[in-house]
């Protein structure tokens, strides 16, 4: 490993050093000394993590299932209340994150397309600067990072495997054995201690596959929650009254969850194999022990459940698949806070602490049985919003709460800004740093959003729209035609679709013009062209991993690359 640099050969590069750094420096190749002020930013992004499923957010849940290591960023630097996704689904998600534009300018509008990676992004910009940069973990938006100014990568396949995955590098595909999220977080405390150039500030993406479907907890904690009785939102049998897209929806927990996939339920008493699952290979992937360890902690409570089943009203299935759902989920997210808990305390052993840019975020927020459902797409709150939580001690007040409504595409600006680089043209994110410091006159009013992905898996309705401080205007589209609008003041839960309601009429006029100037100001294109939008001549196929590394393969595709 290079130890800390004094040659300033290491430190050129192409630096552009903004005024905004106040390090008072100007273009010229930064010095060992101010190089070493630059701030080192480390990006961790979960996969469907909810708000309530964050202690620091409050939730009925924070006490049954806290989140103590997240919650020490919020206590080190700040807790977004109001952050939000401009596509409430991964690739989507991580394309505005990288980019800070909306998809209908980074093109990438559903999770089918793949991004172009030739197109500025924050890392890139900050590689251009003499960062050192990483990614590991979850991807999911190209199979190789293409384009990407990545020192050192370490990726997951596709959606990425709770268990024994594949690992993507620039030598091949290896399959370890382990579980996925603690293998991330000790690729990255090593990249941290042996990889990187000491020399450099670094860029770190850290990204977890959990909790993603289909929850697959760690073998420590698959039993963590099994007698936890879990409060049941009570829209959870929700009718749908008044809002077609939310009626046609595929995302029930006790009617869409694979009974076997998703909520592992077995076929009878004593029986250890799964019932519906269309996607067996992820089972199929666990080692004999590991299949004996996992089978042993679901036994009993399998068993209670096939003894009794018949007897159950389709109300009581219900809740008890709510339940089943809820243990699972929310243990996988135990991995994910003592991961980082891990990257905290190595930052504070480190005496790294003060000069990093520590980021928590999901590529978007997630139904945990409101309305009924799993997953997330619709431009409800519980999957628009995200969590959001960034410390950087030498800038970030202790105990900052941020309140204005802050969009996945301010990312890029905001670490830009603070690593003193100046940003790339064309970016529809506005930097958050006066915002963080409490010190913006000026911030966005309303919120534009829009979700692409239909016909597609779930099959919720194409749909955009506009949220300001109180209101909510949405219009689904393509084979429909409705419009829906909420007073979140009054109807938080969104259950009460109030579009013809005469005593909003007024609002309702006023926010479509606004949406209208929101569109304008994005520069979106004309709605007709959504309209006709065809998916699948959207979509750029992938290419099999088989082809891109056939070293790694066998005849019959299997993997030959195995570590344990
Ligand atoms: C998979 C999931 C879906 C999920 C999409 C998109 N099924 O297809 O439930 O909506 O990913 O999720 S799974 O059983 O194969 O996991 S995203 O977060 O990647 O956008
Ligand atoms: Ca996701």
């Amino acid at each position: 490993m290079q130890k800390f640099a004094t040659s300033t050969a290491m430190l050129t590069g192409t630096a552009v050093l903004a005024g905004c750094s106040g390090s008072g420096v100007d273009n010229a190749a930064p010095t060992a000394e101010v190089d070493q002020q630059r701030p080192n930013i480390i990006y961790i992004m979960s996969d469907d993590h909810a708000i309530r499923a964050l202690s620091a957010y409050g939730s009925d849940l924070a006490d049954l299932a806290p989140t103590p290591n997240i919650d020490r960023i919020a206590q080190n630097g700040a807790l977004f209340t109001n952050s939000f996704v401009t596509n409430s689904l991964c690739g989507p998600s991580r394309a505005a994150m990288f980019t800070g534009k909306f998809g209908h300018k980074n093109g990438f509008n559903f999770n089918g397309q793949t991004f172009d990676g030739s197109q500025d992004t924050w890392i890139n910009s900050l590689h251009d600067a003499g960062y050192n940069t990483a990614a590991i973990g979850k991807w999911h938006i190209n199979i190789l990072p293409d384009g990407f100014k990545l020192d050192h990568w370490e990726l997951l396949n596709d959606q990425g495997e709770y268990y024994n995955p594949d690992w993507i590098t620039k030598d091949g595909v290896t399959m370890e054995h382990g579980y996925t999220t603690d293998m991330i977080t000790e690729k990255t405390l090593t990249w941290l201690e042996e990889g990187r150039d000491e020399s450099k500030p670094f860029a770190l993406i850290m990204h977890h596959k959990a909790p993603h479907r289909n929850w697959m907890p760690a073998p420590r904690h698959t039993r963590t929650f099994e007698n936890v009785e879990f409060p049941v939102p009570d829209t959870y049998f929700d009718n749908y009254d008044g809002r077609k897209a939310a009626a046609a929806q595929e995302m029930n927990i006790y009617r869409d969850a694979q009974e076997g996939h998703d909520l592992k339920m077995t076929t009878g008493v004593g029986e250890t194999e799964w019932r519906q699952d269309i996607w067996p290979h992820l089972l199929a992937r666990l080692t004999d022990e590991q299949r004996q360890e996992w089978d042993e902690a679901y036994q009993a409570r399998n068993d209670y459940m096939n003894a009794n089943e018949a007897n159950w009203s389709d109300e009581e299935m219900a809740l008890w698949k709510y339940q089943r759902y809820m243990q699972d989920y929310l243990a996988t997210i135990i991995a994910v806070d003592e991961s980082v808990g891990a990257v905290l305390d190595y930052l504070d052993e480190n005496d790294l602490t003060e000069n990093t840019i520590l980021v928590y975020t999901s590529d978007q927020g997630f139904y945990t049985g409101e309305h009924g459902w799993f997953d997330k797409r619709f431009m409800y709150e519980e999957s628009f919003r995200t969590p959001l939580l960034i410390q950087y001690p030498a800038k970030i007040a202790a105990g900052t709460v941020v309140e204005e409504m802050v969009q996945n595409i301010d990312y890029a600006p905001t670490f830009l800004e603070y690593a003193g680089v100046e940003l790339y043209g064309d970016v529809d994110g506005a930097s958050m740093v006066e915002v963080i410091a409490g010190e913006s006159e000026q911030w966005r009013d309303a919120l534009y959003y829009h979700f692409y992905e239909f016909p597609a898996i779930h099959q919720v309705g194409r749909h955009y729209g506009i949220r300001d401080g109180r209101y909510k205007l949405m219009h689904f589209y393509f084979r429909t035609d409705d419009w829906e609008f909420y007073d979140l003041e009054k109807d938080p839960k969104e259950m009460n679709n109030a579009i013809d309601d005469p005593a909003y009429a007024a609002e309702i006029e006023r926010l479509k013009a606004r949406l209208k100037d929101l569109e304008t100001q994005y520069d979106v294109p004309p709605m007709e062209e959504w309209r006709r939008m065809n998916l699948r001549e959207h979509r750029t196929p992938k290419p099999k991993l088989p082809e891109l590394f056939p070293q790694s393969y066998g005849e019959q595709g299997e993997i030959l690359n195995t570590k344990s």
